[in-house]
Order: structure tokens, then sequence, then C-alpha cells
């Protein structure tokens, strides 16, 4: 994970490439630069059925299914307002995050401080290698635990270890990276909550990245909202790479888990 590596000035590409969102079975084009309404300006948040409880079910949620070339994610809100404001306010209480040398990256030999906060949580023994870090898990607390049994219910899919980012504002960013260490189980999907703060989340191709790009291939950008949920699925992190980057205007606190499938035996 190559956190850090913003490049500013990307060459304008001509449109060629597009990822798909493929809601309700029917296709539509996201674009580049989103109207300010949600998600790619197709129609913004999922709707939800009316139902009479305050959580969301496996059956109330509207999954978004983008697509594109080897990118494929799911979008959706998990937790609707109510819950989302008390997970955040929870979280806030709880959560202890790294400090010295764990809250640092290093780059080109140099250790940096994170322009965020993070900690890990996950099974005994895991721990998370990138940008020269190592970070290890701690053990899940019940909070955590609860919010990763309800993504493994509403996905099927097993996850045994999150990192968690927070945002203090617009400020703290994460720099374009792709999650393809060896850690991780290849063909596994990364599962990225969002509480607070919405923020622009931005993929670029790993062909179409900088001045020397080979090809014109549109990034994607999406606004992840409150109690919101990408699934990251295969192979899109292979080839496409993500940030989260400075926004002034962005004054709330965010929180981001991304419950990760790390490779527990060699
Ligand atoms: O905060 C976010 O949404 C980005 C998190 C991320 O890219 C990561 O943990 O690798």
């Amino acid at each position: 994970m190559d956190k850090f590596l913003i490049r500013k000035g990307t060459t304008r590409t001509p449109v060629s490439r597009k990822v798909i969102d493929r809601q309700n079975g029917e296709s539509s084009r996201i674009r580049n630069s989103p109207p300010k309404r949600g998600l790619s300006g197709e129609g913004g948040a999922p709707k939800f059925r009316k139902t009479s409880g305050t959580t969301n079910t496996k059956e109330d949620l509207k999954w978004r299914k983008l697509r594109g070339e080897n990118f494929n994610c799911d979008y959706t809100v998990l937790y609707r307002p109510g819950e989302a404001r008390t997970l955040l306010q929870t979280c806030e209480e709880e959560l202890v995050y790294n400090t010295g040398d764990l809250a640092k990256v290093q780059i080109f030999g140099q250790f940096h401080n994170i322009p965020r906060k993070q900690v890990a949580f996950g099974d005994p023994g895991l721990s998370y290698r990138f940008s020269g870090v190592e970070v290890p898990a701690r053990p899940w607390t019940p909070l955590i635990q609860g919010i990763r049994d309800r993504i493994q219910e509403v996905t099927g899919h097993k996850f045994n270890f999150v990192l968690v980012n927070r945002y203090k504002d617009g400020q703290d960013h994460m720099g374009e990276h792709r999650d393809d260490e060896k850690d991780l189980v290849r063909d596994a999907p990364i599962a990225s909550l969002s509480l607070g703060q919405k923020r622009d989340f931005i993929f670029k191709h790993c062909d179409a990245r900088g001045k020397n790009a080979k090809r014109a291939i549109d990034p994607v950008k999406l606004e992840l909202e409150h109690g919101s949920l990408l699934m990251m699925n295969h192979p899109t992190n292979h080839y496409w790479y993500h940030s989260l980057p400075v926004r002034k205007k962005a004054l709330g606190v965010r929180i981001n888990m991304t419950f990760r499938s790390m490779v527990t035996s060699k």
C-alpha cells in the first residue's frame, strides 16, 4: 500500500471507458464529477422500503452495483441515520488510536506521521504490513465485533481483520494506493464502512495515473455517506488505486473501517 502517493496535475483524458451503475438491473453511467445530490448523479443514496424498525435488515438493503473494466464494487447504506449516529458516538467514546511508530508510515526511507489516526482489530496474531510499518491487531471488542458480524451477515463474507481510520476533518486524508499486499487473501473483497462526515472517494485505474498515463480511463468518484458500506470486490484492488483526498470544506469527523481477510497460514 503506497499511501501518500498523491499526484497532482493528472493529464486530462478524453472520456473513453465508463463504469456502469447497474441498479435494479438497469445500466446507467457513473460520471467523473457527480452533481451534488449524491452518488455519481444516478439518484443519490439507495432508497429503502418502508419498514417499521430502526435497523435495516438484509432484505431492506438496496445495493448499487458499480461495474467497469476490472472494476467491481457494490454500495449500500447499511446503517440508518439514528443507528449510524449512535455508532459514531460510541466509536468516539471507545476507540483509542495508535501513537508513536504505529502512527507513522515510511516513504523512501523516511518516517512520516500519517495524516489521520488509525488502529486495527482482528484475530489473534494478525497484523497488517504496509508502507514500511506493521500494524498489529488488537483483540476484537464487542463494538467492533458487532459491526463485523453485521457486515458478515449482509454480505455473506467472513473478515478476520479491520483497519480503522479516523479523519478529524477534511484536512485529514489518505493518498492513492491499492490494497494488494501479500498478507491479504487475494480474491477476497474488502468491506469499507463509513461513519460521519461524507467524503469523496476516488478510484484511478493503474494505466491512467499521472503524466505518463498509458491509457485514457476515467476516474470514478463516489461520495461515501454516513452509515454506508462499499464492497470492493476482486479484482478492483489489483487494477484501481483509491484515495480519500483533502476536502477543506468537510468540517466533521469521519471514521472508516475496512474489514479484510488476511492470510492466516503461508
Ligand atoms: O477512509 C477511507 O475510506 C479509505 C480507507 C482506505 O483506503 C484503506 O483503509 O485502505
